[in-house]
């Protein structure tokens, strides 16, 4: 097969098995196969997250939509969470609704979906990597936002990397903006750990669809087989880290290169930071939002936060 060595996919993976640790950005795991894994994977007993989440948002919706007010435009970060987005459009009745995605096939089909669902509703759907601040489209400019961050997708950063895509949502949004974000809590290592590495082994096959995606279009020659999944917890930063594991010395080819792994050695693929409460609010505050309110179930399982982006005002 030709590889195209010069897709963001080829060097994210040539410049992240050259390194010690060896890794791969968890971005890549939503390919077709992947995404139809991480559906299945929000459907587990023990994958609590999106559940918990969908459920906050019936119990809490109007306390959200109180917070909020009426009419705004929703601006969506990451489109298509499928369930959630029609609870909350349904309480704080947005004069439009933006998705975000880089991918412009899941935004089309996600935007597509939400037109049929909401007709009436104008829905402008706009292709950009939002880590970085972007034009929002001319019609709804300079209109109040609302912006919807679900799923705890913001645990897939680090605490810095978090702040700087929080910042990048507030100069997205614009002046008085809303944010409502969800955001996976701290809790017993055990139930982390089970989350992540379900019985069925979804989260498994989830996590190996990575190296068999690096074999199918970067001309890979990993010996799947030979990896194992690992989730683990990490107390020290706070956050549920997933690694391929090589159960014995390999070498394989990918994107043109050889790459050589000795037994034991790992691929970290993902991290998943969890906040307490406190720790979600410093979040905040440290890249310019004020926490206005956040809802929790009964077992504290995940939060459903609700913050404000503070008109400029000079302080004392
Ligand atoms: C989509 C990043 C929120 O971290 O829980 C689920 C991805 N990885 N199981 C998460 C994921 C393994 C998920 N996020």
């Amino acid at each position: 097969m030709t590889v195209v060595a010069d897709s963001d996919f080829a060097r994210a993976v040539v410049a992240g098995l050259s390194q010690t640790p060896k890794v791969i950005p968890a971005r890549f795991f939503y390919d077709r196969r992947g995404s139809e894994l991480f559906e299945a994977i929000t459907a587990l007993p023990e994958y609590y997250p999106t559940r918990t989440e969908v459920g906050l948002l019936e119990r809490h919706g109007t306390d959200v939509a109180r917070l909020t007010g009426k009419g705004r435009v929703v601006v969506e970060f990451g489109s298509g969470s499928s369930a959630k987005t029609p609870l909350l459009l349904a309480r704080v009745d947005p004069s439009a609704y933006v998705p975000v995605d880089i991918s412009e096939g899941f935004l089309r089909d996600s935007a597509a979906a939400l037109a049929d669902a909401h007709p009436g509703l104008d829905v402008l759907p706009v292709a950009a990597d939002f880590t970085r601040a972007f034009r929002l489209p001319d019609p709804v400019a300079g209109r109040p936002m609302l912006g919807f961050f679900p799923g705890s997708t913001i645990g897939n950063l680090d605490h810095a990397g978090a702040v700087d895509l929080l910042r990048a949502f507030r100069a997205t949004l614009g002046a008085d903006a809303r944010l409502v974000i969800g955001i996976d809590t701290r809790k017993n290592p055990r139930l982390l750990e089970a989350a992540y590495d379900d019985a069925a082994g979804v989260t498994a096959r989830f996590n190996l669809n990575l190296l068999a995606r690096v074999n199918r279009e970067l001309g890979g020659t990993a010996p799947l087989d030979a990896f194992e999944h690992r989730a683990v917890w990490n107390d020290l930063v706070g956050r549920i880290e997933m690694h391929l594991v090589a159960t014995r010395d390999l070498e394989f080819a990918a994107a043109g290169r050889r790459f050589a792994m000795r037994a034991g050695e790992t691929i970290h693929t993902e991290n998943s930071h969890k906040y307490r409460p406190e720790e979600a609010r410093l979040l905040a505050r440290a890249s310019g939002w004020e926490p206005l309110a956040a809802w929790t179930d009964a077992q504290a399982l995940f939060a459903l936060h609700v913050w404000a982006a503070p008109p400029e005002q000079l302080a004392p």
